[in-house]
């Protein structure tokens, strides 16, 4: 990642559609006196997706809306009919964009989700809800018309944070005082300091350049460069790290040869040796030289000596005034051309990336956690998301559906994590709003169902354990 940026930072609050609630239903045929059950499923909730678009250039997007809700499913329905999916929300977001993820009490950034830098990289960054199984799927050998199914699950709803790091396409690159903070000015709205002393510029600045005909591209204007930089002299590394993720090379020279009366050719010749000492891809990196201040006497002999041995090397050429403004034109137009061939590369060579695999795990890891605390003598609180949402799918005017509950509960290993905390017999356990009272840990339930994966953590102790 460039550290010459521009940055735009928001926070948008994203929520995924949620579930579509499974369907309590039975076979109704002609003759048939009891059919089976046969309630659908619950479409599952849409997603909402962040997707890097090279059309973009800012976050304005997201400055006035804030909040961003995907499709929720539709309830299942009789005959085995599910219901349908919500579509996705597909958020489109510059290139160079770092979402992250807010811790939702500190509204901090928790972690990285990911850093979209290629076009089409995406992201899901707020998964919609499950659907509810239909009561088809609570079929047991004991159970055989089950009367409940399962509310669709609420989708997850968080703040997230979004940072675009610009990224300059081109960098202006030379010894000090040639004349780079003075050709940004002409040629981008960008305003750095210019002067006749050496390091004048101490920090990046970028500036966005575009042609008559509207084609753009990002130029940082970086401290100058002298012999020896590639080892740490003037202010060396510093510098060429900023180059060194731009995909040109703007090199400037002093036509006159400065107040030191320098040899404009030999100035040309340490740039590119200290680019290729301190990278040697940077060798290798397109440039476009330019012969600056050719408003000066006597810069024409120097700008055919510079242009021979650029056009040797295979690099266009362009002599130009940032004073007087001559042929910065044509040099804005062909950068801006060479810019936009190297973006087309830059984007086949780089495979789209999808981050949702770990993402995903990262966030199934922090689901899955069930802490439980003691909120005050005799009762305790249990939290965590997926056994939160399990709470949240249960219809409770059912009983059938509350013991169904109460059968998950002891198969996740509630039961024995809390007695292994203290949880006796009589005490209140507390999810969300609801309360129960514990009645001990003695697997109430013989029949055999399929175990659910669950990860149980301790509270107040690093040491994850496997469940049941
Ligand atoms: N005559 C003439 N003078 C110029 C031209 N471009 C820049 N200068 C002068 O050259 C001096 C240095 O210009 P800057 O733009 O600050 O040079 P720089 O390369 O950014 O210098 P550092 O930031 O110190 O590396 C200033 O006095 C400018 O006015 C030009 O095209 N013609
Ligand atoms: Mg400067």
């Amino acid at each position: 990642m460039p550290t010459a940026t521009f940055t735009d930072l928001c926070r948008i609050n994203v929520r995924g559609g949620d579930g579509g609630a499974g369907c309590m239903s039975f076979r109704r045929e002609a003759f048939v006196p009891k059919g089976g059950p046969d309630g659908g499923d619950g479409g599952n909730g849409g997603s909402v997706v962040l997707e890097a678009d090279p059309q973009l250039s800012s976050l304005i997007d997201f400055r006035y809306k804030h909040h961003f809700r995907a499709e929720r499913g539709t309830h299942g329905k009789g005959a085995r009919r599910h219901g349908r999916a919500g579509d996705d929300l597909v958020l489109h977001v510059p290139l160079g964009t770092v979402v992250r993820e807010l811790d939702a009490s500190t509204m901090q950034p928790a972690f990285d989700i990911c850093d979209l830098t290629h076009a089409g990289d995406r992201v899901v960054v707020a998964p919609g809800g499950m659907g509810g199984r239909g009561n088809i799927h609570f079929v047991s050998s004991v159970r055989r018309a089950p009367a409940f199914a399962e509310k669709g699950e609420p989708a997850i709803e968080h703040w997230i944070e979004l940072e675009m790091k610009l990224m300059a396409d081109a960098a202006l690159v030379g010894m000090p005082s040639v004349g780079k903070s003075s050709i940004i000015a002409r040629i981008s709205a960008a305003r750095p300091k210019i002067a006749d002393y050496p390091f004048t510029t101490l920090v990046p600045n970028l500036g966005v350049a575009r042609t008559r005909t509207g084609e753009s591209f990002v130029v940082a204007d970086v401290p100058g460069l002298i012999e020896g930089a590639s080892e740490g002299r003037g202010l060396g590394h510093e510098f060429l790290r900023h180059i060194e993720r731009t995909a040109l090379i703007l090199h400037v020279v002093d036509l006159t040869g400065g107040f030191e009366n320098r040899d404009p050719l030999a100035d040309y010749r340490t740039i590119n040796e200290e680019l290729a000492a301190y990278a040697s891809e940077l060798a290798d990196r397109p440039q476009i030289v330019v012969g600056n201040k050719c408003d000066m006497p006597g810069s024409d002999v120097a700008s055919m000596f510079v242009r021979e041995s650029a056009e040797a090397d295979g690099r266009p050429y362009f002599e130009v005034s940032a004073v007087t403004g001559e042929g910065l034109d044509e040099l804005v137009v062909a950068c801006a051309a060479r810019v936009a061939e190297l973006r087309r590369e830059i984007a086949s060579d780089a495979p789209t990336v999808d981050f949702n695999a770990t993402v995903e795990r990262e966030r199934l890891r922090r689901d899955q956690r069930i802490s439980i605390t003691r909120e005050e003598r005799g009762v305790w609180r249990v939290s965590g998301g997926a056994v939160e949402r399990m709470v949240v799918q249960t219809d409770w005017e059912n009983e059938e559906a509350v013991s169904f509950l109460q059968r998950r509960f002891d198969r996740i290993g509630l039961d024995d994590l809390l007695a292994k905390h203290g949880c006796v017999q009589g005490d209140e356990v507390r999810i969300l709003g609801f309360a129960f009272s514990y009645d001990g840990d003695e697997g109430a339930d013989d029949v055999m169902e399929e175990p659910e994966a669950f990860v149980v953590e301790e509270e107040g102790s690093d040491e994850v354990e496997e469940g049941l």
